[in-house]
């Protein structure tokens, strides 16, 4: 059974208090191993080793050195990539098929892009008259922001965590990651990768347990760390704001999601099915890009919605690494039983069960594990609780609208604004329904195209703030002016 510790200032060290919690396979729910959680004495000595390490030689590094580490970092991800595979699928059940594609590459690219990125971003500089005629010169300047405080969640464990790790990394700070509960593998992985590489100790600590009254509020509640960047839900986020007032500091929040996309008549029908299907279903509809609302303009409904159905219906749930499987389980029982309150839900208000809504069959062991059918509804009113609320699971409800107006307002009828979807061949209807839709990315015939260059962040209860690109820098650094009299 393998033993997952943290790693604190570049060792890899077990809980003094001799707690722990079960490592679970979501597939089977059989027990890999056990998990070190860690209380109030693992967190300071975690935050201690970071600020010790931005004082010490990260914080003195030449950048050019920073950034050769940061490489070498990606590299040794990709140098153990099937372990990192390994690792991520037996910790979410997802399909090598998917983390292959996405989770590990993009976990490696996070390093390499920012450090390439930040690189060349120059700073203002203003002229300024002084009464003396002799003036005086402002110039801007950047310094890490301190010790980053890490919140990461499930879903897509190391390509989230590593999205705000390198970046603040690559501005100089130090960091104290803490992985969700449910998937500690990559990121202690990581731990190996970053000792590999010469990132000096205390530069990336990890440490691991729950929320409420454990590691994670241990961490955002503590006094000496400089900004909380958090992935997860909206109402952790809301309990992260509270909880770590007093403390005055930064904030960036990537929350949850009730994603629209949007058919019209005039798509290409194959590639808004491909896209549609992937972006209902990917990841067991555990994306919070995810798309959970599809609205198709009437004269094409009925095609549509026989043509998803029956490609939802050939999705193949199976083991990780049977390369056979699109679609893996759900990431736990409790998240199991969540998604399947809301297929009972759909039912008692009255939805049409296209298909799926319970459990499937399936083989073996994997007959244990945390599994939902891929499921389609529709008929429901706009009000309906599953139109209305974050599922994070395979699911959709599919509704016909006959107008722009009435699509854009029931597309925006929603407390989120993260990601939206628009099908459509015409041009200008594109641009126009983009620039209505209140979501932090619009997508246009295509869905989860990512540019790391760009913002990324949710309106409304989607998040605050933006990272991506030059964004990033702005969270993971202080800007400071000098003004030299000249
Ligand atoms: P979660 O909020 O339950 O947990 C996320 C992390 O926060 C975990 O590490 C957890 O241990 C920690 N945590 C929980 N309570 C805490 C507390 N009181 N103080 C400090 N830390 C605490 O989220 P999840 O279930 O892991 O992930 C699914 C949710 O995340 C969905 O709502 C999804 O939409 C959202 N999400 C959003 C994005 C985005 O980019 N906007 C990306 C991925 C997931
Ligand atoms: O691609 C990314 O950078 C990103 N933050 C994706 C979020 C996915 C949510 O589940």
């Amino acid at each position: 059974m393998k033993e997952i510790k943290h790693f604190i200032n570049g060792e890899f060290v077990g809980s003094a208090s001799g707690k722990t919690f079960a490592n679970i396979n979501p597939a089977t729910n059989q027990q890999l191993g056990i998990v070190h959680e860690a209380g109030k004495a693992e967190v300071d000595q975690a935050v201690a080793a970071a600020n010790a390490a931005l004082k010490g030689p990260w914080g003195k590094m030449p950048v050019a050195e920073r950034m050769a580490i940061l490489h070498k970092v990606a590299d040794g991800i990709n140098a153990r990539f099937d372990e990192f595979l390994e690792a991520e699928c037996l910790d979410t059940g997802k399909p090598k098929s998917l983390a292959s594609h996405i989770d590990i590459p993009r976990g490696a690219a996070n390093f390499k892009v920012f450090a390439d990125l930040f690189k060349n971003v120059p700073t203002e500089s203003f002229m300024l008259d002084t009464p003396d005629g002799k003036g005086a010169l402002n110039y801007a300047i950047r310094k890490p922001k301190g010790v980053i405080a890490v919140i990461s969640p499930w879903n897509l464990p190391l390509l989230l965590m590593t999205w705000k790790v390198g970046p603040a990394l690559a501005c100089g700070n130090t960091v104290v990651v803490k992985p969700s509960e449910e998937t500690p593998r990559t990121t202690t992985l990581l731990g190996e990768v970053m000792n590999a590489a010469g990132v000096p100790k205390g530069v990336y600590n990890v440490i691991h347990g729950f929320g409420p009254n454990s590691a994670g509020e241990f961490l955002t509640t503590h006094p000496d760390i400089n900004g909380i960047t958090f992935t997860g839900e909206t109402r952790t986020g809301a309990a992260i704001v509270k909880a770590s007032a007093d403390h005055i500091r930064h904030v960036s929040f990537e929350l949850g999601g009730k994603n629209p996309a949007v058919v019209f008549a005039d798509c290409d029908m194959d590639k808004a099915i491909e896209g549609t299907l992937r972006s209902v279903f990917a990841n067991c509809g555990q994306v919070c890009l995810g798309t959970e609302r599809v609205y198709v303009e009437r004269p094409i409904f009925n095609e549509f919605l026989s043509r998803l159905t029956e490609a939802a219906e050939g999705m193949q749930l199976g083991a990780w690494d049977d390369a056979c499987t699109s679609m893996g389980p759900l990431i736990s029982k409790e998240h199991q039983q969540k998604v399947l309150s809301y297929y009972a839900k759909a039912i008692e208000e009255g939805a049409n069960l296209i298909t799926g809504g319970g459990v499937p069959e399936m083989p073996g062991a994997l007959a244990e594990g945390n599994w939902v059918q891929p499921t389609i509804w529709t008929g429901l009113p706009e009000t309906a609780t599953v139109v209305k609320e974050e599922i994070f699971g395979p699911c959709c409800h599919v509704q016909p609208f006959d107008s722009e107006d009435e699509v854009v307002a029931w597309a925006n009828d929603t407390k989120y604004g993260l990601a939206a979807a628009v099908w459509t061949e015409n041009t200008s209807r594109a641009h126009r329904v983009a620039a209505q839709l209140d979501a932090g990315i619009v997508w246009v015939n295509s869905w989860f195209l990512r540019d790391l260059r760009t913002p990324f962040g949710g309106m409304k209860h989607s998040g605050i703030g933006r990272e991506g690109g030059v964004h990033s820098l702005e969270f993971y650094t202080e800007l400071k002016n000098v003004c030299v009299k000249l």
